[in-house]
């Protein structure tokens, strides 16, 4: 298949940007519509302030190969460059979200080949990104899908979706998170069976869980979705940015620690116009009107 212009200067970008290191070749903005091979970019909400990206490779249940990964990579940092958008939101295509990291790219790997690249390393730009992310899990969620749902900040998912750890039936184990970040969500037991049996649970047993925070109907999640993004992108990107930051700590940090870090956290708001505004609005029975100072 053709590469079209844009897309053979960004994927020339990307890999120019992975040889040296760095992604600061990128444009400033956001690229939507065809910017790129394995996923589509769309800018929604009646603000346009938020980025909604589609895993783009349905007949291959969006499995994550090398190139959608990069594409992701890219578009997130074009999203987190973009000071118009506030929140992201990545879905799948057709019957998932991603099935997994691309098996077939895999097959043949050797443990020396793994080792000497650093494979998949480029695998942690959500857990990385600074704004907020929402993964919308339309369908199947499983292995590196279940994880990358797992990086962004929210899951929430539409009743035909489906979890699962299922490495252990290709004679692996999970590799970006599925025996840590898992564990941390819905405790011992529950990821234990996922990641020992290979089993899928059901939207309804992730929500039960905890592993996402709402489930709806599946043509009514994007809506929602769009919806808990703008309501999130309407709010100080700033302040935003300071709580994301403060509620991950907790995974990172015993409890006396991270009350520290939060209290530090809630103080430094306090050397920020917005959050002036923020009190100011309220005492004088107004909508506050934040411009991310
Ligand atoms: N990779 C490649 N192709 C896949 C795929 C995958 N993960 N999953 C599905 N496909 C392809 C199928 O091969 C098939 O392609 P064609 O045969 O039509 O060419 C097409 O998608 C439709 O799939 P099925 O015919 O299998 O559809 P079914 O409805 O029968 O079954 C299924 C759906 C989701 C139950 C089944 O496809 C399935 O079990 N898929 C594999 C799920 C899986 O095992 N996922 C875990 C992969 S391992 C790391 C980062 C990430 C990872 C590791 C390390 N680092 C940062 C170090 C991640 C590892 C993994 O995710």
């Amino acid at each position: 298949m053709a590469l079209s212009a844009t897309k053979l200067l960004r994927s020339n970008l990307f890999s120019s940007a992975k040889l040296v290191g760095t992604l600061s070749l990128h444009s400033k903005y956001l690229n939507t519509g065809d910017s790129y091979n394995f996923i589509k970019v769309e800018k929604k909400g009646a603000k346009n302030n938020v980025a909604l990206i589609y895993l783009n490779r349905p007949d291959a249940l969006n499995a994550l190969n090398d190139g959608i990964i990069s594409d992701l990579t890219i578009a997130l940092d074009d999203a987190q460059k973009d000071d118009d958008i506030g929140a992201i939101i990545i879905t799948g295509s057709g019957r998932a979200f991603a099935a997994g990291a691309d098996i077939k790219e895999m097959e043949n790997k050797t443990f020396q080949e793994c080792m000497k690249s650093g494979f998949l390393d480029h695998w942690n730009s959500v857990a990385k990104c600074t704004k907020p992310t929402i993964a919308a899990v339309n369908g199947f969620a499983l292995g590196g899908g279940c994880e990358l749902a797992m990086m962004c900040d929210i899951i929430l998912a539409s009743d035909k979706a489906k979890f699962g750890q299922p490495e252990i039936k290709l004679g692996t184990i999970p590799g970006a998170g599925g025996t840590q970040r898992l564990t941390r969500v819905v405790g011992k037991s529950l990821a234990m069976e996922m990641v020992l049996t290979g089993d899928h649970i059901s939207a309804n047993e992730a929500l039960a869980a905890g592993l996402a925070s709402k489930v709806y109907p599946a043509d009514d999640l994007l809506n929602k979705a769009i919806k808990t993004a703008e309501n999130i992108a309407s709010k100080s990107k700033l302040i935003v940015a300071m709580a994301k930051d403060a509620v991950n700590t907790a995974y990172e940090t015993t409890l006396a620690e991270g009350i520290k870090f939060e209290k530090k956290i809630f103080y430094a708001t306090f050397a920020t116009d917005d959050r002036k505004e923020g009190m100011t609005a309220f005492v004088n029975k107004r909508e506050a009107e934040f411009k991310d100072q």
